[in-house]
């Protein structure tokens, strides 16, 4: 069975947005259209499934320039752990801010029980 984890996205929604895209959008920083932006300046979503998942920040050059682009990557429960993780994956809730550059990130959290 796989449990949840939620990702928190905390921004000034003023400067920034956030896009779920896939691989390919994400290495070019091409965005879906304006209207499935996030744009809460606190966006919670819920990883369910497993795998990579890519978000990317759709103002401006943010994506290309500041590297404002984020990917997280949802092991199945009982996966090897590649490393240490760290221990903010313990808690309920995964927050980092936005526009952090993360290059990758393995999730192991197992949350929600
Ligand atoms: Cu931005």
């Amino acid at each position: 069975m796989f449990h949840f984890l939620l990702l928190v996205f905390n921004y000034d929604p003023s400067k920034h947005n956030v896009f779920k895209v896939n691989g390919t959008l994400f290495q070019s920083c091409t965005f879906p259209p304006a209207n499935e932006a996030l744009s809460t300046g606190k966006d919670i979503i819920q990883l369910k499934t497993e795998g990579r998942k890519w978000y990317v920040c759709g103002i401006a050059d943010h994506c290309s320039a500041r590297q404002m682009k984020f990917v997280i990557t949802v092991l199945p429960e009982g996966a090897p752990t590649p490393s240490p993780p760290p221990s903010s994956l313990a808690h309920s809730v995964v927050s980092y801010v936005f526009g952090v550059v993360m290059a990758t990130m393995v999730a192991i959290g197992i949350i929600f029980a």
